[in-house]
């Protein structure tokens, strides 16, 4: 079944349908799985060399086939596993991704079936390397781990209002969803100064098999960073358009949290400071932060001082956790409107436009309708996603919005199994989903939290030993291992969870 990739959960009637597959054969059928009888025959297209797989690869197009039912793809004798032709072969996956922020809650009684617990992580943390106490109680655990850290946080949330703002049909669960990580981040901030807190956690990670009420190890709370600050920041600016009702609390804590950014200007990047072991999430640069704030900052408010940091500054790209400045050209093309300076509107499209073309090459000569090149490193998924967000936010400015879209589709095929592994990354959906992703309350139940997007192929399998052991010496998209202990490949987080949800519920899935 892994020799002919497909996305496992199907296709719409009128969507392009492609499988790829390593098989060599001049033919392929698709039967339909209730008495095998053939609703479709086509050719195989001509032999590929796919260098991130490092496999001979044919595509099989079975476009034309709009029939619904239930299928299989036969290259010889050889099936693919069962997909679907259906007016909603995405039935319940959009709900599942967005679902998965309510398994991550911190600091309440939870009731998520087996996954269930008592409220966790409710003492009061230590400001580090003081006696000072402080609750910062709440929020989404980051990840496979408890940790909650601000900047991964703010990309999640900004995934999840754009996505809100830019669905056909916003998710009406949403802003109740967003508002519990808004108001943990609102925590982190320190009142006096109006610098955030990098993060809280334990000083170490704990057993991988601990549900979260049983971590029980003193929180520490992380210095302050202008990372932190900056993407604080912007999401708490972005948020105010959102809830008119908090408005002037939200803003009035970006404006404080700018304040400290401003009166910090050469603020240094993040490193774990002495005994303190959890994720970094630190930066090299936090200039693509400040300059998403300021973007955000200005759209909500239109107050020129933030109109000239970003007009002195260059222009910045990125949806990742590190690098964000595509957020703030969002926030500038969609939000300024008649106070942007028309000369940095036009700059700011073309930069997108360029990011665009450079997710759209790569595309358009992948064997698997992806465009990662052979950028297969920690949370490639992620990637995948941002790379298909970009598409999709794009489109207002480009004569290619069809074209993005149909590569944003291919993308969602890509993570529903049409890959070289032919794994569904996510959770739950597919019949061959990960079912083992290093996730401590799916590892503790024995039992993997549904709707949830694993990391994906990562080239430098010397990362984690489960890679290390199961994929050395792998091509790049081939470097994938469902094991629990696989972190760098298998885990899952909030933010690689949201580009994903974007994906579903702007394509109106
Ligand atoms: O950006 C550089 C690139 O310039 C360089 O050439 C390349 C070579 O390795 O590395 C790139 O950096 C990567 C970095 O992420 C930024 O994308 C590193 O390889 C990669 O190891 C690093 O991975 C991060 C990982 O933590 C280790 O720091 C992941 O992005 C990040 O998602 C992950 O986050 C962890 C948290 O710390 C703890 N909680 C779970 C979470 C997910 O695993
Ligand atoms: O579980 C941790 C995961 O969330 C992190 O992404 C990963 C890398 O920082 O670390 C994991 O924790 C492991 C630790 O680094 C080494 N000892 C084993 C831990 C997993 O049980
Ligand atoms: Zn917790």
């Amino acid at each position: 079944m892994n020799a002919i990739r497909i996305n496992q959960l199907g296709y719409r009637p009128d969507d392009v349908k492609k499988a790829t597959v390593t098989l060599n054969a001049k033919t392929f059928r698709v039967q339909r799985s209730s008495d095998r009888s053939v609703a479709y025959e086509g050719t195989v297209g001509p032999a590929l060399h796919d260098a991130p797989s490092g496999e001979t690869v044919r595509v099989a197009d079975f476009s034309a086939l709009t029939e619904e039912g239930t299928y299989m793809l036969y290259v010889g004798d050889t099936p693919s596993y069962p997909f679907r032709i259906s007016d909603n072969p995405y039935d319940g996956l959009r709900a599942a991704l967005l679902g998965f922020f309510h398994y991550q809650k911190c600091g309440v009684d939870l009731d998520c079936g087996i996954w269930s617990h008592p409220a966790c992580h409710t003492s009061l943390a230590t400001v580090y390397g003081t006696e000072i106490k402080k609750d910062v109680s709440g929020g989404w655990h980051d990840a496979g781990d408890y940790g909650r850290y601000v900047v991964p946080a703010a990309k999640a949330v900004a995934d999840l209002l754009l996505a809100h703002e830019l669905a056909p049909k916003p998710d009406a669960e949403l802003l109740d969803a967003v508002w519990f990580e808004l108001e943990w981040m609102l925590k982190m901030q320190d009142e006096e100064t109006g610098g955030v807190y990098h993060k809280v956690s334990c000083h170490h990670f704990n057993a991988l098999d601990e549900m979260p009420h049983n971590e029980r190890a003193e929180l520490v709370l992380c210095p302050v960073t202008s990372t932190a600050t900056a993407t604080f920041a912007a999401v708490m600016a972005m948020a105010s358009r959102f809830c008119p009702d908090k408005k002037e609390r939200l803003l009035s804590a970006a404006q404080n949290a700018w304040d400290w950014l401003t009166a910090n200007p050469d603020a240094p990047m993040f490193k774990n400071p002495e005994g303190v072991f959890t994720g970094g999430y630190g930066d090299r640069s936090d200039k693509d932060e400040r300059f998403w704030a300021a973007c955000e900052l200005f759209a909500a408010t239109g107050g020129e001082a933030f109109h000239d940091y970003i007009k002195s500054d260059e222009i910045h790209t990125g949806l990742g956790w590190n690098q964000v400045g595509t957020y703030g050209i969002v926030a500038y093309l969609y939000h300024a409107k008649d106070r942007a300076d028309a000369p940095l509107t036009a700059r700011m499209e073309e930069t997108l436009l360029t990011v665009c073309r450079q997710i759209m090459n790569p595309y358009k000569n992948d064997p698997y309708g992806v465009s990662l090149g052979d950028e297969y490193r920690w949370g490639s998924n992620m990637t995948v996603g941002n790379h298909a967000m970009t598409l999709l936010l794009a489109r207002p400015f480009t004569k290619h919005a069809a074209e993005y879209t149909q590569a944003a589709l291919d993308h969602l095929h890509y993570l529903l199994g049409r890959n070289p592994v032919s794994y569904s990354y996510i959770t739950g959906f597919g019949a061959n989903p990960a079912l083992y992703p290093h996730h401590r309350p799916s590892v503790a139940m024995g039992q993997a939290v549904p709707g949830m997007v694993v990391g994906g192929p990562n080239k430098f399998t010397q990362q984690d030993p489960a890679l290390k052991e199961h994929c050395t010496g792998f091509p790049p998209s081939k470097c994938y291992v469902d094991h629990k202990d696989s972190y760098s490949g298998n885990e899952i987080t909030i933010y690689w969870n949201s580009p994903v949800y974007f994906m579903a519920a702007v394509l109106d899935i």
